[in-house]
This record gives structure tokens, sequence and C-alpha cells, in this order.
């Protein structure tokens, strides 16, 4: 018998080395299920919310490198994907999303269910095409999953369940993916006017992102050769914070440390692999200089005296050559003092509060850090939790964290956390979720229970969404529409089937993270935190310190004044 276009669809994800697929079943995507069932290689994993689909196959493809697929039903279904599949693409995490289309002779006459995911999804996507021939589906499928792994993003097949049901064209040609990395690197003269730029500088400043990934010696090495401290973002983090003497912290709304300042205070910043968004924290006075393998985003973010296009460590590589080695180092002593010295003021909020009731988050998240194992997978939601994140977490070798750092969803920890326990069924895996956060998609906490991921949730219960209460303080409106009525997460999440712990006393906390990081399977803190507690950037503006005071006089004189008395309170200890 003919193998069927759903078949061939399963047989050439296995050849690619798909494991799984995250999803919901609908009539539309059946033959696609069926195939799935029959496989035997292919698992389905059931989710509560397409959306969480999306985060957790964009998960799997960001830690293992390697094309990961979710799918969603015709209208509705699919639609739900969207949100995470925009995450998924602009963390350049290679996606195939399977979208069912409603019947081929039915699209165009309003059909129950009809949308047009094939142009919905166009923005959020390289590659985005129906598929309304069966003799089509093949090289459509090939050009989908070879978009989705050599431009790094979203693919979207749009599949009308009765295509999926043909026969497949007997000749195909569908691979698998051809996955090779070519080595990119600027011209030699390029090399040189670079070479020269940081040879003629008195101090230098490197900024790292993403894009260092595999680059930690070569970097390093530059450092060292330079003594210029190294900067990096929240996904720069994870590659260049551990054995690097040169780690200054990171710059940003979340950052910490001497980042900001080693930007801003150096001669030539020279920026690595990264697309950093916020350009308010980029400095102007500085030369810089930027090198990115994708040349498209080249001086987007700043005003560059040179862009050069290259994979970050074939381009140092055969820059070191070429540099020479610096003789003054104070500039650096400098910065890494002050970093030392930012080091120990967070160390110190987490000492001078870790009997303070309520109980302060950061002292949940230092006190985390320290019980997590060394190769721990952290998530962390949008809000608050990234903040805590990135200045609690350490980034040992080997630990990994993900965030919805480029588009900033909320209610992506979880999901996410999903894709990678599923990747990683034995290693430890951490979604540091906001209350609101875990809220929005709560659903999947059944999802957990059903496909026994031993995920461990710390749920940041601070009654209020966070983040934006602050921003709102730090731009004079008193906050409003942030306060949620919540329930005892830890109660849901039992009846879920989670392992689970609720505490109010800061003294609770770290044994029932014990308990929590050591039960076998998904387990959930839920722990009531201080909502008031303000996180500063690296640098607070002027702008911001008025914005406060406007609001909490605002606030007083609409009497919330209790409300004024215990932000006042939590945050004494940013008073000089
Ligand atoms: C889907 C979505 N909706 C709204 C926002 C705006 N937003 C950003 S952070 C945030 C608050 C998050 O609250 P919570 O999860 O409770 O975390 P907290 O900041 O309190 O730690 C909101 C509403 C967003 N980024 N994404």
């Amino acid at each position: 018998m003919a193998e069927s276009v759903a078949e061939a669809l399963v047989r050439t994800l296995v050849a690619a080395g798909v494991r799984r697929i995250y999803g919901i079943v609908g009539d539309s995507l059946n033959p696609v299920t069926d195939a799935i069932r029959r496989s035997g290689t292919v698992e389905w994993v059931h989710v509560r919310h397409e959306e969480a689909a999306a985060f957790a196959a964009a998960a799997e493809a960001e830690l293992t490198g390697r094309l990961a697929v979710c799918a969603g039903s015709c209208g509705p279904g699919n639609l739900h994907l969207i949100n995470g599949l925009y995450d998924a693409h602009r963390n350049m995490a290679p996606v195939l999303a399977l979208a069912a289309q409603i019947p081929s002779s039915e699209i165009g006459t309003g059909y129950f269910q009809e949308t047009h995911p094939d142009q919905l999804f166009r923005e959020c996507s390289h590659y985005c095409e129906l598929v309304s021939h069966s003799r089509q589906f093949p090289r459509v499928l090939q050009s989908a999953m070879q978009h989705a792994v050599a431009r790094r993003g979203v693919s979207v097949i749009v599949l009308p369940g009765d295509v999926a049901a043909m026969d497949a064209p007997s000749h195909d040609f569908a691979h698998g993916t051809f996955e090779g990395v070519p080595v990119v690197r600027p011209a030699d003269g390029d090399l040189a006017r670079l070479a020269e730029l940081l040879n003629t500088a008195r101090t230098v400043t490197l900024f790292c992102g993403i894009g260092c990934a595999g680059a930690h010696r070569e970097i390093v090495a530059l450092a060292e050769r330079l003594h210029a401290p190294v900067g990096y973002s929240f996904r720069g983090k994870q590659w260049m914070e551990h054995d690097n003497p040169y780690a200054v912290g990171m710059t940003g709304l979340l950052g910490w440390g001497a980042a900001y300042d080693a930007m801003h205070a150096c001669d030539v910043l020279l920026l690595l692999g990264t697309d950093f968004p916020y350009d308010a924290f980029m400095p102007t006075s500085p030369r810089i200089a930027q090198i990115d393998v994708r040349a498209e985003r080249l001086g987007r973010r700043s005003k560059l005296d040179l862009g050069l296009c290259g994979d970050v460590r074939e381009t140092i590589a055969a820059l070191l050559p070429l540099v020479e080695a610096k003789a003054d180092r104070a500039f650096l002593d400098r910065m890494c003092e002050r970093n030392e010295h930012a080091r120990r003021k967070l160390r110190t909020y987490v000492d001078h509060v870790g009997t303070r009731r309520p109980i302060h988050p950061e002292y949940v998240a230092a006190t985390l850090d320290e019980l997590a194992s060394p190769d721990a997978v952290f998530t962390v939601d949008t809000g608050m939790c990234a903040v805590w994140g990135a200045r609690y977490l350490h980034a040992a070798k080997g630990r990994r964290f993900l965030g919805s750092f480029n588009h900033g969803s909320m209610a992506n920890a979880l999901p996410q956390a999903i894709g990678a326990q599923a990747a990683y069924p034995d290693r430890q895996v951490i979604s540091l979720s906001g209350d609101g956060g875990l809220a929005m998609l709560m659903g999947e906490l059944l999802t957990l229970g059903q496909h026994e991921l031993p995920v461990k949730l710390v749920c940041f219960n601070n009654h209020t969404l966070g983040m934006v209460q602050l921003e709102m303080e730090v731009a004079g409106f008193p906050p409003h529409g942030c306060k949620l009525k919540n329930p005892n997460f830890a109660a849901l999440a039992e009846a879920a089937g989670l392992d689970s712990v609720r505490v109010e006393d800061p003294a609770e906390v770290r044994p029932a993270l014990e308990r929590v990081l050591g039960s076998k399977g998904p387990a959930l803190l839920d722990v009531v935190t201080d909502p008031n507690v303000l996180a500063m950037p690296p640098k607070a503006t002027i702008a911001q310190a008025k914005g406060f005071a406007l609001a909490m006089t605002k606030m007083a004189f609409a009497g919330e004044l209790d409300d004024v008395t215990d932000t006042v309170m939590s945050n004494r200890r940013l008073l000089p």
C-alpha cells in the first residue's frame, strides 16, 4: 500500500532526528496523529494549550540545537501556537510548526474554523507555506526543515487534513536535514582594521551575547591580552560567566555588576554575537565595533565604527595573532573591583533579609542557587523572576538559562521547562515562575503529571504583577490593575499530582527547597514573597527616582498609606 503524506511526514521527521511532537490533537490533524501512533518512534507530548507546545518545542530546540516540532489543529488550534512561535523565532530556535488546515476544497468559503495560517504565521517564520497538493509536499517539507535549521528560526507547514491523508508521491526526495555550519570569518583586511582599532585603544570592553556560545576559550584569551572587562546579556551569561576572571556582570534592566560602567568608560567597546535590544543602555562616547554572523544585524543598536560579519569563535581565533598585549591593567582592575563590590552588595540584600517576613524573593533565588545542581536548566518567567535569575543564579559551567528574553512573553517558564525536561529526562529542570505567569498557563501543571516530567517549579507568589507594578511606580503612576487574588498554588498543584509545599516563613525556605528539589517527580514550591521589593537597574535615572516619589505621593493622597509604608519598609536596604 502506498505511503500517505502524513506517514511520509513522520518518516522524514524521524530521519531528521525528531523524537517528539508537542501539541493538541484535532480532526484536521488526525492523519498525522495516526501516523505518529503507528510509527512507534515519535512521542506525542499532549500539552493543555498549544502556546505551551510552541514554547516547549523552542526550549528543546534551543537546548539541543536541533529541530523540534509542535502541532495544532485547524483554526483556533494552531492559532494558539502563535505567541510561542514568535518567541521561538526571535530566539532563533529551529522549530517546525505543523498547522493543520480545513479541507482543501473548503478554503476561501468561510468554512467552519477557517483561518489562513499561511498569512498569520508569516511574520514569525522564515518559511510558511500551504500544501495544496500531495506532489508538492516532499519538497515543501524539505524546504521547511532546511529553513528552520539553516536560518535558525521557525518554519510553518500548513497542511489540510485531506492532503495529509493522500498518497505521497512514490519518488519523493525529502532527505532529513543538512545541518553543516560553514566557517564564516571576516576578510583579512577587515580583521586588520579591527586589530588596529583594538591596538590603538587605551582601554577595551567586550560585551557578549548568545553568539558567543562555544567561544569561551577564545574570548577569555582576547580579554586577557587586552586586559578587557567582559560584560554579557542574559543569553550570553551561560557561556561567559563561568571560569572567567574578566567577567563583570550584566547591563540592561536586569543588570548588575560593573558591565554598564565598563561599557561606558572604555575607549573601544567590542560587541560580540549580541543583538541586545535596549539601546538606552548602549554608550555613545566609545568607539564601537561589532562582530555578528548575521551581517544584517550590524549597526542596528548603536553607531558603529566597524562592523564585521563572522562567527565569533572563528573571528576571534583569526584576530588573536594580530592583537598586541596591553601593559596597563588599571581599567580592568578598577572594573573588577567595582564588580566585586556590586556582588557583595547583592549578597548583603540576601543576608539582610533572610529572616524578613514577607519573604524576600532575593533570598529565595540565592538559596535556590546554592541548592540547585551544577548542570541544572533554569527557566525564568518574564517579570521579576528574570531579575532574580540574572542576579542570583550563578552560571556554573553546564548550567543553562532559558527565558523569553527577546519576545518578553509572560508564562514562558513552565512550558519551556516541559520542553527542557522532555529533551533531558535525567537533568534537573527548574522553573522560576511568577504567580501571574503560572496562572496564565496553569493547565500545563497537568502536562507534568501526564508525561511524568519531574520539573521543579518555584512560584514567586507576590500577589501582584510585580514587574508592571514597578514600571508604573518608576513612571510616576500609582500601581493599578496589578494586584492578584491568588489561590494556594501548592494546594492546586497537589490536586494536579505534584509534590507541593507552601511557605510563608523565611526559616522554611531552605528545607522546602530541599524537599522540592529532592522530589522524584514534578514538584512545586509556592513561596509567598514580598510584593514591594524594588529591583533597580545598574543605572537608575533621576527621572525614575522622581517618578517613584511621585507615584508614592499620589498613593498617599489617595489614602493608600499602608501600601506606601510597605513599599518604603521593604526597600530600606536601598537607601544609602
Ligand atoms: C503575555 C503577556 N502579557 C502581558 C505582559 C506584560 N507584563 C510583563 S511582566 C508582567 C507581570 C508578570 O507578573 P508575574 O508573572 O506575577 O511576575 P512578577 O513580575 O510579579 O514576578 C506583565 C503583565 C507580557 N509581557 N506578556
